[in-house]
């Protein structure tokens, strides 16, 4: 292959708090062409109902991305050694009007994919996450409806928000299973917690067959069992992995704006995310990380971490030997 592998900026030459601020340290690129995997942001918080800030998510990431070094520390894997890699940039998504900002960052992901590539984004809000499965499915309508691994505290397939608004990050999973978007026999929420508005919100979900792991079952099974059933419940099909950050306990990542105490723990997610390993993952995001309620850069930090798993998850079902 002629692919151009990127490696990060050498951390012997340029220390690691220097330089531009990429994701990973990465080379900035403008096109996804001839990537196989492209970092971008998605700062766009237009379906918060609560607590607005993840569109300053992206930055903050980052910046807390810099920290993470080449090699995988468990499974010995250099993605970059693997995979074609680079920062795409942030989508330029206006923060005014919200069904404008839906095409936008539809757009711009079915960019990505046209040029061959899978999408790794940051978000931004859990809205973020509607476009992009949009624009996967469109990208290729003949491999069928997609998969879902959601690590979130919330299960996000509410209906209606403030009246009759069917766009909030409330509701992305279940706008996405009503457009065909995703099988929902081929889905499961990890992590799902917290007071929620009627007892019988979970409801629409659970009749379609979403498979909702609770936080007290994750906590009785840990990460180990609960993957291998994943494994068995998504199956060889596509599927797409969604990180909330408000999954991790608030003691962990206190920067978003939804937290809910009594979560699943960093490692946890760390051991959660490697339990993905042979999946065919078409794409992955973490969202909801919101810098102005953080502290320290600490659930920034979290998120770029995720974000690094992901990409090494990704590496290591790429395989074979480096390109
Ligand atoms: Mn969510």
């Amino acid at each position: 292959m002629s692919r151009q592998l990127n490696e990060p900026v050498d951390a012997a030459l340029v220390p690691r708090f220097a330089g531009h601020s990429t994701f990973m340290r990465l080379p900035a690129a403008t096109s996804a062409e001839g990537l196989d995997v492209a970092i971008l942001g998605i700062p766009w918080d237009g379906g918060t109902t609560n607590r607005a800030g993840a569109r300053h998510g992206p930055r903050e990431v980052r910046n807390q991305s810099s920290l993470m070094r080449r090699v995988h520390h468990v499974t010995g894997i250099a993605p970059y050694e693997r995979l074609a890699v680079a920062d795409l940039g942030d989508l330029a998504v206006q923060p005014i009007d919200l069904m404008a900002a839906l095409q936008q960052i539809e757009a711009g992901i079915a960019a990505i994919c046209a040029a061959g590539a899978l999408p790794l984004s940051v978000g931004g809000d859990h809205l973020t996450t509607l476009p992009v499965l949009r624009a996967l499915r469109k990208a290729d309508p003949g491999r069928g409806r997609l998969g879902l691994v959601q690590f979130d505290a919330h299960s996000d397939t509410n209906d209606r928000y403030f009246g009759d608004n069917p766009y909030t990050h409330g509701t992305p999973f279940r706008r996405a299973i009503e457009e065909g978007i995703l099988d929902p026999a081929r889905m499961v929420q990890i992590g799902i917690r917290g007071s929620v508005y009627a007892a019988d919100e979970h409801q629409w979900a659970r009749d379609q067959g979403v498979r909702i792991i609770y936080i007290e079952e994750f906590a009785r099974r840990g990460p180990e069992a609960v993957m291998a059933e994943v494994r068995t419940l998504i199956g060889s099909g596509p599927a797409y992995v969604s990180f909330d950050i408000d999954g991790i306990d608030p003691s962990m990542a206190p920067g978003t704006g939804t937290p809910e105490i009594g979560g699943f723990t960093t490692r946890e997610a760390q051991a959660m995310l490697r339990g993905l390993a042979g999946l065919d993952i078409v794409g992955a995001d973490v969202v909801e990380v919101s810098p102005p309620f953080d502290l320290g850069g600490m659930t920034a930090l979290a998120g770029a971490t995720m974000v690094f798993e992901l990409l090494c998850v990704l590496a290591g079902n790429a395989g074979g030997p480096p390109a």
